[in-house]
């Protein structure tokens, strides 16, 4: 079997590391038929073509496999297969923030993968230790290394994870200094990188897709851009679903099937609110939440019966020019 890794992924068309080369590769059509395509990590293997073209055959076994729920749908997204190291990278300048790294950190631990905390950016930070001791407090047993990956300070740590033929991404938000640290890594620039730091983080992104890089020492490194452009963590949407899940559970132990915990008796998720287990916020957020779900789906419902219009006058129009096309050639 040609067995090649996928560095780069982009809807149908991929980039395939193999033999020291670099192919350009399509895939077959079942994957088409199954809407379920390769992605940056995968193993696969190929059918070699002329001039370092490929297809690609089959998606080989993933190892491992980080993902998360897209935030509207059950829909799954795959962010990067078959690592062993997950590094959350975070600098030590307007991008900390202790609540993004627990989500991070949520992720990660879902994925069931080694994680790293890496934070970035030492050289800005005024007070290093006490930012580390207030990592620490939500970090429980994850390693934590501090860097700075302009001046090479504390860089050496990475190498005692990325080794030979083990891989590695870098997650994190935009402006962290993912790219700066892969082109340490590399040993190369072959990344770019934001030159100016806007203050709303609406800055340049240079990073547009995920990227898979074999370093020097064999071992592979995932670049990726900030999931926040990536839409992949839409993590306020993340924390809401877990209360809305924790409050439809209790509403099973409701006495009526069509109970509104606000003011029903034997309202199960009142009494939670009572006992504490449900704080008096989560169940206001709940009914927001649940108002808005009614919004959406009655925006939606609108938002179909005007492109049911739409498509109707389209066709009315394509009729009556089919008419006018037949009179005028009547004519003649
Ligand atoms: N002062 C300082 N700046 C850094 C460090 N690492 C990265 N940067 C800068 O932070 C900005 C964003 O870096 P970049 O690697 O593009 O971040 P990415 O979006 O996570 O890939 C760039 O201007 C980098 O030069 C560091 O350790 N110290
Ligand atoms: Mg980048
Ligand atoms: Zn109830």
């Amino acid at each position: 079997m040609t067995k090649g890794r996928v560095i780069e992924a982009h809807r149908t068309n991929f980039t395939v590391a193999f033999d020291n080369r670099e192919l350009l590769a399509t895939v077959r059509g079942n994957f088409h038929v199954a809407k379920d395509f390769p992605k940056v990590g995968d193993y696969v293997s190929l059918e070699l073509l002329e001039d370092d073209k490929a297809v690609i055959e089959e998606v080989l076994e993933r190892k491992t496999v980080i993902k998360r729920k897209a935030a509207d749908a059950d829909e799954e997204q795959i962010i990067a297969t078959n690592v062993d190291y997950i590094f959350i990278v975070m600098g030590l300048d307007g991008d900390y923030s202790l609540s993004r790294l627990e989500r991070y950190l949520l992720l990660a631990q879902q994925s069931a993968i080694d994680t790293i905390v890496v934070l970035n950016k030492i050289d800005l930070a005024n007070d290093l230790n006490s930012l580390l001791r207030e990592a620490a407090g939500v970090v429980g047993d994850t390693p934590v290394i501090a860097v700075s990956a302009t001046t090479g300070s504390n860089m050496g740590e990475f190498l005692n994870y990325v080794k030979s033929g083990s891989t590695a991404v870098l997650l994190g938000s935009s402006g962290a200094g993912k790219s700066t640290i892969t082109n340490w890594l590399l040993e190369e620039t072959k990344q770019e990188v934001n030159e100016t730091r806007l203050d709303d983080s609406r800055g340049r992104h240079t990073t547009t897709s995920r990227q898979l890089f074999t370093l020097p020492n064999g071992g592979y490194l995932i670049d990726t851009p900030g999931m926040r452009e990536l839409g992949v963590l839409d993590t306020d949407a993340e924390d809401e679903l877990a209360v809305f899940e924790k409050i439809e559970q209790f509403s099973l132990e409701c006495k009526f099937n069509d109970c509104d915990h606000e003011k029903s008796v034997g309202c199960a998720v009142l009494a939670a609110v009572e006992s504490g287990a449900v704080t008096e916020r989560e169940l206001a957020n709940y009914h927001k939440l649940l108002r808005e779900r009614a919004f959406l789906e009655s925006k939606d419902s609108t938002a179909a019966a005007r492109h049911h219009n739409q498509n109707q006058k389209r066709q009315s129009q394509k009729y009556a020019a089919i008419q006018r096309q037949k009179l005028s050639r009547g004519k003649y």
